[in-house]
């Protein structure tokens, strides 16, 4: 049996980005509903992530999207950042809220409209260097609604060409991430619909484009395991938005959904060399629902995501490689439910003290003050998910 002590080591240093848009309201197609002291700009939302960093010590990064956190000079916004404690991390960009892209960005047969989302792929690009961002997201919305609406094979090679002229333009040092998502905005094809597609892309690039994968971005029943697995041993995951959903993509607290679905990710993305030290893959929330409250629910994705660390970390490899060289079924999947049913809560809260964090992150938050000081502070304009 593996116990808490022989890991805690390896949870040392673990870094879960924050991404900026979920400190800003944001929400459904539906109704964004505002929450009273909710940041109302990119230096607000960043110093509410760096509350998260401060109780769980687990997200010294929060990433931005362009233009939502659009500042005149980003390398002050880094130097904010620094003196609360935090980094920038990923720059995402957005090519699905303006009006030219109604029929594609990157894969658009206008070539105006695609140099336009190149070139807004260009000041990400600029914007990086100033914060000394290494990571390049990119998501489409591009996509179809009819069956012969255009040319889906078309618009994959229009889709590379662009793809290759953002790539030749990033630095020696910087990555670019390619994130898949099966369905939604478009309804009958997406360009970019899953990690096939966006492995065939980033392969032809170089081996600094890489598959960024969104556990919230797949069919029901999908083994995202198994993709992990795939992708691990390519040598092309490159990064994860985690968050969980019950039907579509709907962004909620990670674990929340399926905690065991979240360990056997984490336990194939250990398997495969994606955690610890001398990994490159970079893990991120994605979590920006319309109802829980914000900091304290960064703060449970991320506790979420360390406690499945841990009982992945738990499971008994040798004792599984064994049972699994000898086919025994039962005692293979035994060794690895073993490790999920272990409750790590009440060690992890004692590792927590023994580094001076807090046993228990939410209630301090929470009783910080934090949350009624900027409820009574901050008023007027809030910045909200398409701000
Ligand atoms: C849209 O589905 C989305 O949630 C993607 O997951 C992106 O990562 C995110 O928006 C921010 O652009
Ligand atoms: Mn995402
Ligand atoms: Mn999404």
């Amino acid at each position: 049996m593996v116990q808490f002590s022989d890991i805690a080591a390896q949870l040392e240093g673990q870094s879960i980005e924050l991404p900026s848009w979920a400190f800003g309201n944001s929400g459904t197609r539906f109704r964004v509903f505002g929450t009273p002291g909710t940041a109302r700009n990119p230096e607000e939302k960043i110093a509410d992530a760096a509350q998260v960093n401060k109780y769980t010590g687990l997200s010294p990064k929060v990433a931005i999207h362009i233009p939502w956190d659009k500042v005149d000079d980003y390398a002050a916004l880094g130097a904010y950042a620094n003196d609360l404690g935090v980094e920038l991390g990923t720059v995402n960009s957005n090519t699905f809220q303006d009006e030219d892209y109604k029929f594609g960005s990157l894969t658009s047969s206008n070539p105006a409209v695609r140099q336009k989302a190149i070139d807004h792929h260009f000041e990400c690009i600029d914007i990086m260097h100033a914060t000394g961002s290494k990571d390049l997201k990119i998501w489409l919305a591009d996509g179809t609604n009819y069956p012969g609406q255009d040319d889906i094979r078309g618009r994959q090679d229009r889709l590379a060409e662009s793809l290759q002229t953002i790539y030749d333009r990033i630095g020696s040092d910087q990555r670019l991430v390619l994130e898949y998502k099966f369905f939604e905005p478009a309804f009958y094809h997406t360009d970019v619909p899953d990690w096939g597609t966006s492995y065939a892309q980033v392969a032809a690039l170089g081996e600094r484009a890489l598959v960024c994968l969104d556990t919230g971005h797949h069919a029901p029943g999908t083994n995202i395991e198994f993709i992990v697995a795939q992708l691990l041993r390519l040598g092309k995951l490159g990064s994860f938005d985690f968050n969980s959903r019950f039907y579509a993509d709907d962004d909620l607290i990670v674990g929340a959904a399926d905690p065991f679905q979240l360990f056997r990710i984490l336990y194939e993305v250990i398997r495969g060399g994606g955690y610890g030290p001398d990994s490159v893959v970079a893990f991120m929330l994605d979590q920006c629902h319309n109802i829980e409250a914000k900091i304290a629910g960064q703060m449970r994705s991320v506790l979420n995501v360390q406690e499945m660390t841990a009982r992945a970390l738990l499971v008994d490899r040798q004792a599984l490689t064994a049972a699994q060289e000898s086919n025994d079924v039962l005692g293979a999947n035994a060794v690895l439910m073993d490790a999920f049913y272990t409750d790590v809560r009440g060690p992890l809260a004692s590792w927590r003290e023994s580094r001076g964090l807090p046993a228990d992150p939410i209630a301090a938050f929470q009783a910080s003050g934090y949350q009624e000081k900027i409820s009574a502070e901050r008023v007027g304009a809030q910045a909200s998910w398409g701000a």
